[in-house]
């Protein structure tokens, strides 16, 4: 293992270190994952003897969430329902959800000197994260995630706290982004009209979904919300799903979103943020794998949320799209980016993907409508 990082070199980590009362002599915190929102480490503790214990320590991004106190009462309420249904089938608890190591005082989070919030969870060993998937990895991710959305059907929905209100509501994100069009703080419009007009041109697309809610053809759910692939670890020797993370935005949703933003960033031929579009497709032998793994594990859903998948696949990708494009406008104050252009790539690698999913549309629905009635 390789520690370039020593945790005296930021103040602000050896604080919120010190707040807990680790086992074993610190080694040192790395940041890890690939993740676009908080701030995670990897921390390395070293016993006496025996192999070196790692934790996974995340702050809280405040740009994201206004109120990381009742996000943290979530994950406490969601990770200890799913560790009674785990323990209830005879699984591993502390492998198959996420668990909080409590502060010294025994508190589950920690509050640094600047306010952000920070929780510490042992990392979950032996395990495999992805970026990218075969379609092996893909079908383990889409039992996971369908899974999830199965053993949360009899959550009490209404103690969740909204984490980012209107998250998924397309309709608000559409007003959000003429907002941030009309307000143009750093004078970028000028230069991604096409861009804009991708977005501008599909505002109807925005109330496929809500008004399908509305009307009551699709049922709320208590959803993910952030069904990334590298939101699920895999065991490295069975390879199959074990443990979805992420659970910040666990939230009232649709099923359709939780299917569709897997499919947006596992089912894709290139990385969200590839610059060469014509590397961007959407590949339907993964669309299909995932389908049948998602619907295999999610076998509450109705007739109509199984007709919704492939409108939530475009759906999600239209909408995250229009987002990078928004905080690409705003500045970059949302994302983490790693060049100033990267939310305007993301973007337009999102706009293909999404005219792409637009061109197979007819495949998608043949598949999901063949793979439902296989199950039957
Ligand atoms: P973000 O909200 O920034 O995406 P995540 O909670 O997804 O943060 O964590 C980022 C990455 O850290 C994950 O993609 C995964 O690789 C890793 N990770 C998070 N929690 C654990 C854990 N308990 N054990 C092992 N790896 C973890
Ligand atoms: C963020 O946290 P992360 O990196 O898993 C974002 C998602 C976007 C995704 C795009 C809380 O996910 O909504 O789809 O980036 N999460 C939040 O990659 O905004
Ligand atoms: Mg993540």
């Amino acid at each position: 293992m390789n520690h370039p990082y020593i945790p005296e070199n930021d103040p602000i980590v050896q604080e919120v270190l010190a707040a807990y009362e680790l086992p074993a002599t610190l080694l040192g915190a790395t940041r890890y994952g690939q993740g676009h929102i908080n701030d995670t480490f990897c921390v390395v503790c070293q016993p006496q003897e025996g192999d070196a214990i790692r934790y996974i320590l995340q702050g809280l991004s405040s740009a994201a969430f206004p109120h990381p106190e009742e996000l943290m009462e979530n994950f406490i309420g969601i990770t200890s329902f799913l560790r009674d249904k785990v323990n209830a089938e005879g699984g591993d608890p502390m492998r198959e959800t996420l668990s909080l190591v409590n502060t010294r005082d025994g508190k589950p989070f920690y509050t640094d000197s600047n306010g952000k919030v920070w929780r510490l969870t042992p990392f979950i060993e032996n395990t495999d994260c992805y970026q990218s998937a075969t379609p092996e990895l893909f079908e383990a991710s889409a039992r996971a995630f369908g899974r999830f959305q199965y053993m949360l059907k009899d959550y009490p929905a209404a103690t969740l706290h909204e984490t980012i209100v209107n998250f998924h509501n397309t309709e608000d994100r559409y007003a959000k982004f003429l907002a941030a069009l009309e307000a143009d703080k750093l004078g970028r419009a000028k230069d991604i009209q096409e861009e804009i007009n991708f977005v501008v041109s599909r505002k109807e697309d925005c109330s496929v979904a809500l008004k399908a809610l509305r009307d009551g053809i699709l049922p709320l759910r208590v959803t993910h919300n952030d069904t990334k692939l590298n939101n699920v670890l895999l065991d490295k020797k069975t390879r199959k799903s074990l443990c979805v993370l992420d659970l910040d935005t666990v939230m009232p949703g649709l099923s359709a979103y939780d299917f569709g933003d897997s499919i947006r960033f596992g089912a894709a031929t290139a990385a969200e943020d590839e610059k060469d579009l014509s590397k961007m497709e959407m590949d339907l032998h993964l669309f299909e794998v995932y389908t049948r793994g998602f619907l295999e594990a999610a076998t509450n859903l109705t007739d109509g949320e199984i007709r919704a998948l492939p409108m939530g696949a475009y759906t999600m990708t239209l909408e995250v799209a229009t987002r990078f494009l928004k905080d690409y406008l705003d500045g970059d104050i949302y994302f983490r980016t790693a060049y100033p252009e990267h939310n305007l790539i993301r973007a337009r690698t999102q706009f293909a993907l999404a005219a792409d999913m637009k061109a197979k549309w007819d495949d998608m629905q043949k598949i999901v409508s063949d793979v439902a009635k296989q199950l039957r």
